[in-house]
């Protein structure tokens, strides 16, 4: 470790490494699999050394009732492995068994500036409407835990979804405020990495909300386990208005329904929306939602079935998050052990 704090824009000294998560808080939707997971795959096979978790100790920010929780974190997991992890290239745990996060998350609640969370827009999105002094602490802190996660293996990019560039960014600030006050260069400052034609996916059921794995309507989102039927009903009766499909991209401005399935439709097929608008582009939905729930059901089918087979041996999966926890352990304990003699507390055991 030097000394120094890193200049800005120097060229990082830290390996690189991927970290990124998803919360086992239900089952993963279309959006977490577009927006973040099939991210993760392709950054594992770029060759770079991958850490995925199934960030359990932020599931509970808000009420978890503990066998759905386990069920979800199982088939969390299942979903990762169905969608192309391997757990054997890439690191693949559940938070909770690794206690320094909580660990990491206390020292960063410690240099976390009360104004920065204030500025979160998530814990608004997600207070809006309701008490919001009934909220609990943890939902408050959530970003300084997620930049726990991140720091404690030293990552060097994390592939998240748009709505989480506020948090990678806070992220940054921590990291930077540590190696300010400690006079260190030790925590990278960390890049998010937001790719992909569908960073973004919207509600079926309203195009200006994001599709969400606990919106209280089932409609409103493609669910990874939802059979051929279910998503072929789901995508005939979502929100859309009357116009047919325009022939470029710039013609779905104002329309956030279409936009929002041709985007999906474009993630799914590899194609750019010019190239779905070419094809589809003057004619209406009747048309375009049957292609799309083919295609939806194309893709998806085959991870679903994967997630119903390794979900029939648990031992398995919890045998797999076990060895997971060992290897994470291994990269960040010392990490949590020099920031706490950074920090200066005696470790004499
Ligand atoms: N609709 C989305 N479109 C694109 N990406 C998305 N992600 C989530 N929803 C979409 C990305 O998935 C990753 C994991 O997210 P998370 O489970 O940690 O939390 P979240 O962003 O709060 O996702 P949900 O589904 O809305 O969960 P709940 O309902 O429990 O809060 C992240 O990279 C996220 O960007």
């Amino acid at each position: 470790m030097t000394d120094a704090v890193q200049a800005p824009g120097a060229e990082s000294r830290f390996t690189p490494r991927v970290f990124s998560g998803i919360q086992p808080s239900g089952g993963l939707t279309l959006g977490n699999y577009l927006g973040a997971l099939k991210r993760f795959v392709e950054m594992q096979d770029e060759g770079t050394e991958t850490v995925y978790c199934l960030v359990d100790l932020h599931a509970i920010t808000v009420w978890q009732d503990p066998d759905k929780l386990r069920h979800q974190t199982r088939e969390a997991a299942a979903a990762f492995i169905a969608a192309g992890i391997d757990p054997t290239r890439s690191i693949l745990f559940n938070q909770s068994q690794v206690s320094a996060h909580a660990e990491l998350a206390w020292i960063f609640n410690c240099i976390t500036r009360l104004g920065w969370m204030n500025r979160m827009t998530q814990f608004k999105d997600k207070t809006a409407g309701k008490n919001a002094e009934n909220s609990s602490l943890g939902l408050y802190a959530y970003p300084s835990l997620m930049a726990a996660d991140i720091l404690l293996y030293h990552a060097t990019h994390v592939p998240v979804g748009e709505d989480q560039k506020q948090h990678v960014e806070l992220t940054r600030d921590i990291a930077a405020k540590f190696n300010h006050d400690y006079k260190v260069d030790f925590f990278p400052i960390t890049e998010p990495v937001i790719e992909g034609a569908a960073t973004r996916v919207m509600s079926l059921r309203d195009g200006t909300k994001k599709m969400s794995k606990s919106d209280p309507s089932d409609m409103s989102r493609i669910n990874l386990t939802d059979d051929a039927d279910t998503i072929a009903q789901k995508l005939r009766k979502a929100r859309t208005d009357a116009e047919p499909l325009p022939s470029e991209a710039a013609g779905l401005k104002d329309r956030p329904e279409a936009r929002n399935l041709v985007n999906i439709f474009s993630a799914l097929s590899g194609q750019s929306v010019d190239a779905v608008l070419q094809e589809f582009g003057g004619q209406g939905f009747g048309a375009f939602k049957p292609a799309l729930a083919e295609l939806a059901v194309a893709k998806l089918a085959p991870i679903s079935t994967e997630m119903t087979r390794l979900m029939a041996d648990p031992a398995e999966i919890d045998r797999i998050l076990g060895q997971g926890a060992d290897r994470a352990d291994a990269i960040a304990q010392p990490i949590l052990a020099k920031t706490l003699d950074i920090v200066g507390m005696i470790r004499s055991r």
